[in-house]
């Protein structure tokens, strides 16, 4: 039987797909199971990587700007990330309370992290001559973190892509149709040696890329594997004029399972599922002392993206020589220290009834509904009351029972002096009924 997949496997790497029209009508959409089990998880880590690490500037939007592009194209020739472990960064995410984790396999400078056969410019051509996606995928499989990939449509260092970043215009010379087979090819390799559970795609505003087109790739990978979950980037954006703006809904069409508002928190949404994408620090791939977020503002980020039933991919940039910055890990693991303490209030619930906002969050699960208090601004938190559902009992969670009343269509919660937790102390409100079933208020 393996010799037989083995057989399978090597004629589907072999015998790349043609170019062909995009398949119209019954495109199978990712099963409502997988996309709850997705929104389940809650938090991921997000990794942008690559020889531009070399120089410390931003990934992709440097080249032709900050960094030449004769120099850029070639930093891959000195980029020998030694000290890189897979386990390591598995690890770290594991530690951090993260679930799922999304690496950068081809960003839009073109540098592919894993052995190719559709591409030159890849990491078996540079010192270090190993695959990078490969081994995430398996340490990934190994600590039971689900694997996830980027991918970006746009490619401005792909001859056959239109757009060259840094040059006016559409280069007459470039082939969307060859670019796009090679886009395909390469995705196959990707779903057939690395099984991802989710592509991130990203890149889709610029004019070449054509709502056709996305329905092509978009068909040709649930093909493939009908359950992976896609974002909502593979989808043209071009034809809209503040590219980036659409990032943040989800079109109700074939393309996309949900929608990546970035560098903010979502709106509270109980219908369309999405993920927040955020920095640790200012800039997506590594720079030299960049800024790093507080841990307070990184776990009231992750409480307010469950407050408002999003998930949060929480993006580090690791360093030339493959390691993640020794302050981000640490950043990380408080981050997990806290969600050992208080995951419950975060993994596998809903988010509102409240909407979040700078006071606090709420999610809920069952019934429980819990408060993440950010800040007390008095002695008392006063919330209206939840429609046909009564309290019956109120504490701290793993801490002390809270004093409350509720009348006149309001619950007010006593809150003392201290707080249990300087970032975001969580109260459990049980109530008589579900509390998933409470419309937002
Ligand atoms: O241009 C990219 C950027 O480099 C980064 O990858 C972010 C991450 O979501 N996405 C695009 C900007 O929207």
């Amino acid at each position: 039987m393996k010799q037989i997949l083995g057989f399978l496997l090597l004629i589907s790497t072999i015998f790349p797909v043609a170019a062909q029209s995009p398949v119209a009508g019954n495109i199978p959409h990712t099963p409502k199971s997988v996309l709850d089990d997705f929104m389940d998880q809650r938090f991921g880590m997000f990794i942008h990587w690559g020889p531009v690490s070399l120089r410390g500037t931003e990934i992709g939007w440097s080249r032709a700007y900050e960094v030449p592009v004769a120099e850029y194209d070639n930093l891959y020739k000195q980029f020998n990330p030694t000290l890189f472990s897979a386990d390591q960064w598995v690890k770290t995410a594991k530690d951090a309370g993260m679930k799922y984790l999304t690496i950068t396999s081809k960003h839009h400078d073109g540098f592919c992290l894993w052995p190719t056969a559709w591409s030159s410019y890849n990491i078996m051509n540079s010192p270090y001559k190993k695959d990078i996606v490969g081994e995430l995928a398996r340490s990934c499989k190994k600590y039971g973190i689900k694997f996830c990939v980027y991918f970006t449509v746009l490619d401005w260092h792909d001859p056959d892509y239109p757009i060259h970043r840094g040059r006016e215009g559409i280069d007459p010379k470039a082939d969307m149709k060859k670019f796009v087979t090679t886009m395909k090819n390469e995705l196959q390799e990707i779903i057939k040696n690395y099984d991802p559970y989710m592509l991130w795609f990203d890149g889709n505003w610029e004019s070449p890329w054509t709502d056709e087109y996305a329905q092509e790739v978009y068909a040709h990978i649930k093909k493939l594997k009908p359950d992976v979950i896609i974002n909502n980037r593979l989808k043209s954006i071009s034809q809209n004029i503040e590219a980036g703006s659409d990032q943040n809904v989800l079109h109700q069409d074939a393309i996309g399972d949900y929608a990546t508002p970035e560098q903010k928190i979502g709106e509270l949404n109980m219908n369309d599922p999405w993920e927040t994408c955020m920095t640790i620090a200012t800039q997506w791939s590594w720079k030299p002392d960049d800024q790093m977020k507080s841990l307070k503002e990184c776990i009231q980020t992750l409480a307010k993206t469950s407050g408002g039933n999003g998930n949060l991919l929480f993006n580090v940039g690791p360093m030339p020589s493959g390691q993640i910055e020794a302050r981000q890990v640490k950043r990380l693991q408080e981050m997990g220290s806290w969600l050992k303490t208080y995951g419950e209030s975060i993994y596998s619930t809903k988010g509102g009834p409240y909407k979040p906002n700078e006071i606090f969050a709420a999610t809920r699960k069952g019934n429980k509904l819990y408060i993440h208090l950010f800040q007390r601004k008095s002695d008392g938190l006063t919330l209206p009351a939840l429609p046909g559902l009564k309290i019956l009992k109120a504490r701290f969670l793993k801490g002390s029972k809270l004093p409350y009343k509720a009348s006149n269509g309001q619950i007010t919660l006593s809150i003392p002096e201290q707080l249990p937790d300087p970032n975001d102390s969580v109260i459990v409100l049980e109530l008589d009924g579900n509390a998933e079933s409470l419309p937002v208020i």
